[in-house]
């Protein structure tokens, strides 16, 4: 029953999305990092190839993967530089709500002519004071006959800049908390959206993040997914599917920087013999390496449940902590195995210990992920078999 091994067809994807990183992404990683370079070439040939849109249906515009086969296509495309990967994929969270919640007329209009581009989508949710308690949001959607009329701001929004698409949350009755909420398909062209601060990041330094402000931006009953009020729960629907993808992240991440460490530890001699030798750096090499199974074996879970149509807030939320926390940890190990050369300015390693800690903070701080995880476990969930 439990079958590990890939079909012909998984094994040539993520063969070709291997060699998609090792080709395109590799060589500029480390310069793009350190320029803030937004990966326009990069996601062009994405876009071509099929790697922007993986997990949307194809009658929508995408290559129709399924869960599994995106996270790990996810994990592949992040292994050389996660701050691309992730403008590669932001689409599988944008969208999330609108494919959760939107009728089918919907999705061909507003996916459909997404995945035409490669500029791909945001997720508006988090403001200033309105990140882990997403729901106290202040950005408002009046009513006025059946059109919205939005005003307010957004920070943090992940290729806010060039995003086609917006996927943004906005409230209609702040007393009603969380079941006020709705959320909008919001094509960039629509009057009212503006650009502000581009943020300057410790990590992730090609990843696009900026504040967005939308003054009088109006849209009509078209663009409303699912009912006034359903906003909140598909925010949570698309961030429980958006959890696990930072665990494919984190394990693609992990696995570079065990593999750095490995070459280094069989390349550095110190006491007349490899520093591998040693069974203090043996051990470390043990640890990491158990982490990123444990990882990987936890996102192919989410994953395979998520395919069988089941549940997976406790499961996604137990992922993510833990292949981020797991990665945090196993990229400060690699710079200490790398030494002073890993410390360094341009070391694969000092960049990847810099990405990792992101990953403790977004989509979820992981004190909130143990939170969503302790209410799940109370109420029975996370029982495979
Ligand atoms: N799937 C479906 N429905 C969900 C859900 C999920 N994963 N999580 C919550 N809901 C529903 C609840 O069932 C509840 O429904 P009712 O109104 O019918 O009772 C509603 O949503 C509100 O849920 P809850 O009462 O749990 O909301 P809280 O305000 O307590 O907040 C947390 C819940 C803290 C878990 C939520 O705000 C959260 O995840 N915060 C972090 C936000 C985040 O990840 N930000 C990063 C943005 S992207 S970088």
């Amino acid at each position: 029953m439990i079958d590990f091994s890939l079909s012909e067809n998984q094994k040539r994807l993520l063969d070709l999305a291997r060699d998609f990183a090792a080709g395109e992404i590799k060589p500029v990683a480390i310069e793009f990092d350190r320029e803030s370079t937004y990966p326009e070439a990069i996601l062009k040939k994405a876009h071509e190839l099929g790697f922007l849109y993986t997990n949307i249906p194809k009658p929508y515009g995408g290559s129709g993967m399924t869960y599994l086969e995106h996270y790990l296509v996810t994990e592949a495309l992040n292994y050389e530089c996660c701050a691309i990967g992730q403008m590669i994929g932001i689409a599988h969270l944008a969208s999330g709500a609108i494919l959760l919640g939107g009728t089918e007329e919907q999705k061909k209009k507003f996916i459909g002519s997404m995945t035409e581009s490669y500029r791909s989508a945001c997720f508006c949710l988090t403001e200033p004071e309105a990140g882990s308690d997403a729901g106290v949001m202040q950005t408002t959607a009046e009513k006025k006959g059946d059109r919205y009329i939005i005003n307010g701001s957004k920070c943090y929004i992940t290729n806010g800049q060039y995003a086609d698409l917006l996927c943004l949350f906005a409230t209609m009755d702040r007393s009603l908390g969380t079941r006020g909420i709705c959320c909008f398909a919001v094509p960039r062209n629509t009057r009212g959206i503006r650009v502000g601060r581009i943020e300057d990041k410790m990590g992730h330094r090609a990843l696009n993040v900026v504040e967005l402000f939308f003054e009088n931006l109006e849209v009509g009953p078209d663009n409303l997914i699912g009912k006034e009020g359903e906003g909140f729960k598909l925010a949570m629907m698309a961030l429980d599917r958006g959890r696990v993808n930072i665990a494919a992240i984190c394990t693609g991440i992990a696995q570079k920087a065990l593999d750095e460490s490995i070459q280094r530890a069989k390349t550095r001699v110190q006491f007349g013999q490899p520093i591998g030798n040693h069974q203090g750096v043996q051990f470390m090499l043990a640890d990491m390496n158990a982490l990123i199974m444990a990882s990987r074996a936890m996102y192919l879970q989410v994953g395979w449940m998520l395919d069988q149509g089941l549940r997976c807030t406790t499961e996604g939320a137990l992922a993510k902590f833990f292949a981020t926390d797991a990665v945090m940890k196993i990229t400060t190990d690699a710079v200490q195995i790398l030494g002073g050369s890993g410390y360094m300015r341009g070391a694969v390693v000092e960049k990847l210990m810099r990405d990792a800690k992101l990953t403790q903070i977004f989509e979820g701080t992981n004190q909130i992920n143990r939170m969503v995880a302790g209410r799940g476990i109370m109420g029975g969930a996370s029982k495979l078999f």
